[in-house]
């Protein structure tokens, strides 16, 4: 009778975990804290405009719990900030909060042009009237082999890069970008660097897959791999990507 009770207990607690684990948010847990802090901000600055309540989407948890856990407000479904765009601008609603940019409404300065395309090309989704560029960065991650192209402090894009082996490493350092070619040449090494951005005195660089005179290219297979004689090598579509949104003068930080 006794041991038929504690069974009694025992599963009633089993199902208590099991059904907290599954169907509710965790309260201690914060998946992104620059994520709340961007929250908070947002939050401040908008909440008379559109009136957010407790818990916009209506979904049973508060908009809050949602940052902390990293799922959007303004989105019933469950699915990830990153993935959620409510109004289908390209820009999700991880990107409208930390840009402070309206989520309901693709084009928040009304200039024609959207949210996304606006801060990819580096203007201001805010202000109709600017044509400043928006501040740009790369950092450089050695260990991870990766690129970071930071868009006014943040994290916008990652690429797989391919720094120096072991005998000729990428050496850290904060750089500028000293020179740009669209197409450089190495005499030392006989092949050509598409989208070329010069740094240390255009010792080293950041470019494309190089190319061989006889048109062979580099495969693409050697991203994620430390391979270069110093360079930084990037796969086609994002060399040309960084290359077209980067100036002489900009920052590169290699860590
Ligand atoms: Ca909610
Ligand atoms: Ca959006
Ligand atoms: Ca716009």
């Amino acid at each position: 009778m006794i041991k038929n009770k504690f069974t009694l207990i025992a599963i009633f607690v089993l199902f208590f975990l099991f059904a907290s684990s599954n169907s509710v948010l965790a309260e201690e847990k914060i998946l992104d804290p620059f994520l709340l802090k961007a929250w908070d901000t947002f939050y401040n600055n908008n909440k008379d405009e559109y009136n957010f309540g407790l818990d916009f989407d209506g979904d049973g948890y508060s908009n809050r719990l949602e940052i902390r856990n990293a799922y959007s407000p303004f989105n019933k479904e469950k699915i990830n900030i990153h993935e959620s765009d409510v109004d289908d601008d390209g820009l999700s609603d991880y990107w409208e909060i930390v840009f402070q940019t309206n989520p309901f409404e693709k084009d928040s300065d009304g200039d024609s042009y959207n949210d996304f395309i606006e801060i990819d090309n580096l203007y201001s989704p805010l202000n109709s009237s600017s044509n400043e560029k928006l501040d740009v960065k790369i950092e450089i991650n050695l260990e991870d082999q990766e690129l970071y192209f930071l868009v006014e402090g943040y994290r916008w894009k990652n690429f797989s890069v391919s720094t120096g082996k072991p005998s000729t490493p990428t050496t850290p350092g904060v750089y500028e970008v000293v020179n740009k070619f669209e197409n450089a040449w190495s005499a030392s090494y006989g092949l050509w660097m598409p989208y070329w951005l010069g740094l240390d005195r255009g010792r080293i660089g950041i470019h494309e897959l190089p190319v061989w005179p006889n048109g062979y290219r580099e495969g693409e297979d050697h991203l994620g791999t430390p391979v270069s004689h110093g360079c930084i090598r990037l796969g086609v579509n994002s060399a040309k990507y960084v290359y077209e949104r980067t100036n002489v003068g900009t920052t590169v930080d290699i860590y």
